[in-house]
């Protein structure tokens, strides 16, 4: 009989896949003719799948939303930004280029500050400013006191229902101890392994969604630097949504905010309505991208 779901756990060639209408996990494998196409099943796929037996076999992929790579999963409606105040330190140019290539694949997300027990009150305060830029700038931010308050999780947990959520951002961020104030019966190992394993080691195969308050929710192995790799100039501007806001008012159409008379942004910019450091970090990124372009 056919039947549909959603694979939340892929290991080594079988795929876990939670049915949509009995919520039962079935197990399967994939058709040899997946293999032929070159098409893989990953965690988030909806499938249309054969239950016979003890184990299903997936007859269908539904096309997908989007999906990452590092780890595979498909169809991600939202992305937790874990960003850490120190250890390493709150960088906001590396923030603005993981929040550009989450744009670049049409996820939502939310920033997610840690670390915070390890400012003074002065410097809390100076790093609030910041947040709260990003928070006018669209984006839900997660930045008290106190970042493991019960409040606080609370609040993140809310997010999850009829989702799909990955957490993201830089090794050593606190994605890992976060998930386990979260639900302290995952136990994800946080810290020493990332510190002692290499990369290659510490990314494990077996990728997971876990069931958190109706929604599904992947822990995702840190990066230490990230690239732009598959965005083009004309795209960059349109992944910063405060940009995006004003871009209709600039003179010209597909105004890059550079160089162009009569920018709105740039006028926003020198306003103060959009912060300058956004502004920096996206020609920054124009840069980089116009050097990529020269390598390759
Ligand atoms: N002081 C303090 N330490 C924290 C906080 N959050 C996490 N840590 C510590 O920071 C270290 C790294 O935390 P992890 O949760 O392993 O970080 P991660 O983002 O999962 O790292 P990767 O798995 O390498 O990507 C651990 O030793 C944590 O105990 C925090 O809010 N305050
Ligand atoms: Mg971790
Ligand atoms: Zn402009």
């Amino acid at each position: 009989m056919e039947r549909e779901g959603r694979i939340i756990k892929s290991i080594s060639g079988f795929y876990d896949v939670l049915d949509h209408e009995s919520h039962e996990l079935v197990r399967t494998r994939a058709r040899g003719n997946f293999r032929k196409r070159k098409i893989k099943p990953i965690v988030g796929d909806m499938v249309t799948y054969e239950a016979s037996g003890d184990l299903g076999y997936i007859l269908k992929i539904e096309d997908r939303e989007n999906s990452l790579v590092r780890p595979p999963i498909a169809n991600i409606d939202q992305a937790i930004v874990v960003t850490s105040a120190v250890e390493p330190n709150f960088s906001s140019n590396l923030l603005d280029k993981i929040l550009v290539n989450i744009e670049h694949n049409d996820i939502k997300p939310l920033i997610y500050l840690t670390k915070t027990d390890l400012l003074d009150d002065k410097k809390y305060a100076d790093l609030k400013v910041v947040l709260d830029g990003y928070r006018k700038a669209g984006y839900v931010v997660f930045d008290e006191r106190d970042s493991y308050s019960d409040d606080q999780v609370q609040d993140l947990i809310r997010h999850f229902s009829d989702k799909i959520t990955v957490f993201t951002g830089q090794s050593g961020a606190g994605k890992s101890t976060l998930l386990n104030h979260i639900d302290p019966e995952l136990g994800l190992a946080t810290a020493e392994i990332s510190q002692t394993l290499n990369r290659g080691k510490h990314t494990t195969r077996q990728v997971s969604l876990f069931n958190i308050e109706g929604g599904l929710v992947a822990d995702t192995p840190g990066f230490s630097s990230l690239e732009l790799i598959e965005i083009d100039q004309e795209e960059l501007p349109t992944l910063f949504p405060e940009f995006v806001e004003y871009s209709g008012e600039c003179q010209f159409r597909g105004c890059h905010h550079v160089n162009e008379p009569n920018c709105k942004v740039k006028e926003m910019v020198e306003d103060g309505t959009i912060m300058k450091s956004r502004y920096d970090d996206y020609l920054y990124f124009l840069n980089e991208i116009n050097s990529y372009k020269k390598k390759y």
